[in-house]
């Protein structure tokens, strides 16, 4: 079982495309297993976009993240983090596919509106910096079985 970690950015609340974002994650099939709205602060932006500092876009990319509340939501499956980042959508929304996230709703790099773990390794690290134990809801679902073989 993988884990990913989603935010949906400020603008993704800001444009009130909160619902229309999560109910594509959940019409998938997706596990929810923790899900909330937080304001990040500079030093969780700082460590969750660590690998950035010193790139030029980093400093920009502090402030729109930090700007207003986000969406964190932890969900668990197998392949999660592939399927997620397929349905996000490349980086740059101008070249995100259609049918993806960004390419259906966003056009600009600096307002992508969503966040996806990119391997196993950071999504088990990304969720543990965004959720602390006692909120993840690992739970069973009778519909599972109707989801995957
Ligand atoms: P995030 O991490 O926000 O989900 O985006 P990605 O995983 O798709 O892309 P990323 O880590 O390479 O980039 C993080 C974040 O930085 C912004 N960015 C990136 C930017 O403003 N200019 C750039 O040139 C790059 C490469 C967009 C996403």
């Amino acid at each position: 079982m993988e884990r990913s970690l989603i935010i949906l950015k400020p603008d993704a609340l800001q444009r009130g495309l909160v619902g229309p974002i999560i109910t594509r994650i959940e019409q998938r099939g997706l596990q929810f297993i923790g899900l909330k709205m937080m304001h990040i602060d500079t030093t969780l932006a700082r460590r969750h976009y660590g690998v950035h500092e010193g790139k030029p876009f980093f400093a920009g990319l502090v402030d729109y993240i930090t700007s207003g509340p986000v969406v964190v939501i932890a969900v668990s499956g197998k392949s999660v983090i592939e399927v997620v980042r397929s349905m996000v959508g490349a980086t740059n929304p101008v070249k995100a596919a259609p049918g993806t996230i960004r390419g259906d709703l966003a056009l600009d790099i600096g307002r992508n509106l969503i966040h996806a773990s990119d391997s196993p390794e950071n999504g088990e690290q990304e969720v543990g910096l965004f959720f602390r134990p006692e909120e993840l809801l690992q739970h069973e679902r009778s519909v599972d079985r109707w989801i995957t073989e």
